[in-house]
């Protein structure tokens, strides 16, 4: 017992003696090592006559501990005292974070401002029938405006649909007036790819049904869009157009800086298509509009090549936050 006193008292005066971490570590490893003075007598325990054994196995176990906890006081006391082992004002590692793709980021912003001009949000599904796509739009099996927009076919006849456009009859189908909706989407072409067509691309539909909705008020509200959008300087242009599905129909450019790029297409909802999904045309009047998203995005952000949408590349992606 005399010799756990004094190991004791020598351990706690080489603890306080130790002024770093290292000297520290070669305190512990004297007495608590695998060959250290309180492990060694741990090991003499079991030498003992059986009438010693627990008493003296519970001093020793107890010095053991105590001495553990010793240590781990006196590290944390220099820890402080040294201070941390790295280097704090080096600046932090930086992982890499994600980025919302320039077309979701588009799509977002034009929702928002559509949203805040009180249009509610609908989807439609990509695999369209026939009737949705072209003939409920007053596109008949052999109108011209088909080959405008040849499609990729299923085996079973429907289709990839080739613009927002049925989405309008969806809705029409199942709402009444008023309507007042928006459609993001995927829509697919047979187009082959060059800088400003792709054959899968984004479009966002809108629909305003209500009694006396005139073409003045499809232009403000594009104009508004297209300012609240881009900013109040932007240069817009109507164009008469033609799509079988409006009557009038226009087509809208914004100015480039070096031309004008059309970004859109719209009109007065036509009396035919009212009439397919049973509204009547002479008391409801409607406008519709479809936007082209990438060319919306590159217009915004001075992309010149559509392709880089698609691409994946983190260099181009990182850059449109
Ligand atoms: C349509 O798709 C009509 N559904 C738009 C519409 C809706 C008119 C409602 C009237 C009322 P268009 O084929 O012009 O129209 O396409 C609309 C926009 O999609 C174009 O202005 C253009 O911005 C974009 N676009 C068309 N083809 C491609 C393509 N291959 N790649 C990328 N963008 C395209």
């Amino acid at each position: 017992m005399h010799e756990l006193e004094s190991l004791r008292e020598s351990f706690l005066r080489e603890i306080s003696e130790a002024k770093d971490l290292r000297s520290l570590e070669e305190v512990r490893v004297k007495y608590l090592g695998k060959k250290g003075l309180i492990t060694g007598l741990t090991k003499k325990i079991k030498d003992l006559p059986i009438e010693e054994r627990r008493s003296f196995g519970r001093a020793v176990n107890e010095l053991k501990e105590f001495a553990e906890e010793e240590i781990r006081k006196r590290r944390e006391e220099l820890q402080d005292i040294e201070g941390p082992s790295y280097d704090p004002t080096l600046p932090g590692r930086k992982g890499d974070v994600g980025n919302i793709h320039p077309l979701t980021r588009v799509f977002n912003e034009i929702i928002e401002i559509f949203v805040g001009f009180g249009f509610q949000v609908r989807r439609g599904p990509e695999i369209e029938t026939d009737w949705y796509n072209f003939t409920a739009l007053n596109i008949p099996e052999y109108h011209p405006a088909r080959e405008m927009q040849d499609t990729f076919y299923l085996p079973d006849g429907r289709l990839m649909r080739t613009h927002t456009s049925p989405v309008q009859i969806r809705v029409m189908e199942k709402e009444k007036p008023p309507i007042r909706i928006i459609a993001p989407g995927r829509v697919f072409r047979r187009d082959n790819p060059d800088a400003t067509h792709s054959p899968v691309f984004h479009q966002l539909e809108g629909l305003y049904v209500d009694r006396n909705v005139t073409f003045a008020q499809l232009k403000g509200t594009l104009t508004l869009f297209l300012k609240k959008f881009y900013g109040p300087h932007v240069k817009v242009k109507f164009v008469p157009s033609y799509f079988p599905f409006t009557e009038p129909s226009t087509e809208v450019y914004v100015d480039t800086g070096d031309g004008w790029m059309e970004i859109l297409g719209a009109g007065m909802v036509h009396q035919n298509v009212l009439r397919n999904v049973g509204i009547d045309p002479d008391e409801y009047s409607g406008y519709a509009f479809g936007l082209g998203i990438e060319r919306i995005a590159m217009l915004k952000y001075g992309i010149k090549d559509i392709r880089m949408f698609y691409e994946d590349d983190v260099r181009f992606l990182e850059q449109i936050r």
